[in-house]
C-alpha cells in the first residue's frame, strides 16, 4: 500500500501542473484531496496495517498530501493571476475611442436679443428686474392711468384670465406694470430695465405675434427731463445696432406719459423708394416712450413735485428682427432648425 503513495503524488503532481483553469484545478484537488478522495481513501486503509508499516504508511500519506495541497494552492495562484489578465484586457475601457459627437443646440434668437439687451443696458448703469405674466388689472390698467371705462383700453386686445370677479385678472398686455411693481417696491433713485413676455389677442402678421416679448425701462430721479430721455435712447440705439443707426421721437399718445412719443430707428432694410418694410419713410417703429405721467407717480405713493422720471417699453422680438435682418417675425416661432441655425450662440 505504501507503494501507491509516490506513484499517487507523482500523478497529482502532473494532474496540478496540467489543470489549465481554476474549476479543473478544484476537480483535481477534491479527487485527490477531498473526504472521498483518493489520498484519503488510502488513508483510510492503515488501520488494517501492522503499527510499523503503518506509521511509515501514515507519515508518507501527511507528506504526500502536504506536497500536494501546497502545488494545488500554487497553481490556483497562478490561474488567478491569468484570469485576472484576461478579464482586464477583456474589460478595458478605451479612453482614447473617438465617438461621434453629440450635435449642440444653440440659444433661441428672442433669448439671445433677451440677454443681449441686458447686457447694454447693465452696461449704461441700469438694474433688471421681473413681474408675473399673469397679471391684476389695477397693475396692467388703473394703476397706469388707464381706469376701466378709459378708450385707451381699446389701445390692447386684452385676454383675461377667468380667476376671481369677471375682468379683474389678465394676460399682461405690455411689460409696463412691472413699472408699477418696481415703483412700489423700491425708492427712487429708480433706473431699472424689465424684459419679458406679454400676450395679446393679435392676429400673426410679418410684424405681429399674440405672444411676444418687451423690454421695459424705468427711470425715476430729481430733474428727469426729455432730453435724459432721448438722449439715453440714442445711447442705447448705437451701442446695440452699431454707429450707422440713429433714432428719432415721434409725438404720439400713451395715457401713462406725458408727453409720449414712438421711438424709431432707420430702416435696415430700406431699399430706398420701394421699401415694404418701412413703408418708405425710411424709419421703423420699436416701441413707445415719454415722461412718467404725474399720476402714475401719484397712484404709487410718489410725490410728483419731488420726482420726475422717463420710461420706455419696446417690441424685444422686432428688435431681433431689425439687428439680423429677418424681414417676418413668424420665422422665429415656427422651431424650423434651418433658421434657428443661422443664430448661433
Ligand atoms: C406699449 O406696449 C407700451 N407699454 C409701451 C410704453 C412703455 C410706452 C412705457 C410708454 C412708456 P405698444 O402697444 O405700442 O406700447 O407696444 C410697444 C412695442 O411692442 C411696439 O412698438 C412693437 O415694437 C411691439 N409690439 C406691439 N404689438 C406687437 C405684436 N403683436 N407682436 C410683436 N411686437 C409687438
Amino acid at each position: 500500500m505504501i507503494d501507491q503513495v509516490p506513484e499517487l503524488a507523482a500523478e497529482g503532481a502532473a494532474r496540478i501542473a496540467g489543470a489549465a483553469e481554476l474549476d479543473a484545478l478544484r476537480e483535481v484537488e477534491t479527487d485527490l484531496l477531498g473526504k472521498k478522495g483518493r489520498l484519503t481513501l488510502l488513508k483510510k486503509q492503515l488501520g488494517g496495517l501492522d503499527p510499523d508499516a503503518r506509521r511509515a504508511a501514515g507519515q508518507a500519506i501527511n507528506d504526500a498530501r502536504a506536497t500536494l495541497e501546497a502545488a494545488v494552492e500554487r497553481r490556483r495562484t497562478e490561474l488567478a493571476t491569468v484570469a485576472r489578465s484576461a478579464q482586464l484586457v477583456a474589460e478595458r475601457l478605451d479612453l482614447t475611442e473617438v465617438t461621434e459627437q453629440r450635435r449642440r443646440g444653440s440659444l433661441h434668437l428672442v433669448t439671445q436679443t433677451w440677454d443681449r439687451l441686458v447686457d447694454v443696458f447693465v452696461g449704461m448703469g441700469f438694474t433688471v428686474a421681473e413681474g408675473p405674466e399673469v397679471e391684476t388689472d389695477w397693475h396692467n390698467f388703473e394703476a397706469l392711468n388707464i381706469p376701466s371705462a378709459h378708450p385707451a383700453r381699446g389701445m390692447w386686445d386684452t385676454l383675461y384670465v377667468d380667476l376671481g370677479e369677471p375682468e379683474t385678472v389678465v394676460l399682461r398686455t405690455h411689460t409696463s406694470p412691472v413699472q408699477i411693481r418696481v415703483m412700489t417696491d423700491t425708492e427712487p433713485p429708480i433706473y431699472s430695465v424689465m424684459p419679458g413676455r406679454v400676450f395679446r389677442r393679435d392676429t400673426a402678421d410679418a410684424s405681429h405675434m399674440p405672444v411676444f416679448h418687451q423690454i421695459e425701462g424705468l427711470v425715476v430721479d430729481r430733474g428727469i427731463s426729455f432730453a435724459d430721455l432721448a438722449g439715453t435712447l440714442e445711447a442705447f440705439t448705437s451701442a446695440y445696432f452699431g454707429g450707422s443707426i440713429h433714432s428719432r421721437l415721434r409725438p404720439s399718445y400713451f395715457p401713462f406719459t406725458e408727453p409720449s412719443a414712438e421711438y424709431d430707428i432707420n430702416c435696415v432694410f430700406c431699399e430706398g423708394s420701394g421699401c415694404r418694410t418701412c413703408g418708405q419713410t425710411g424709419w421703423l417703429e420699436l416701441g413707445g416712450c415719454g415722461m412718467v405721467h404725474p399720476n402714475v407717480l401719484t397712484n404709487v405713493g410718489l410725490d410728483p413735485e419731488r420726482w420726475t422720471g422717463f420710461a420706455f417699453g419696446f417690441g424685444l422680438d422686432r428688435l431681433a428682427l431689425m439687428r439680423h435682418g429677418v424681414d417676418d417675425i413668424r420665422e422665429m416661432y415656427t422651431g424650423d432648425v434651418r433658421f434657428l441655425e443661422q443664430f448661433p450662440a
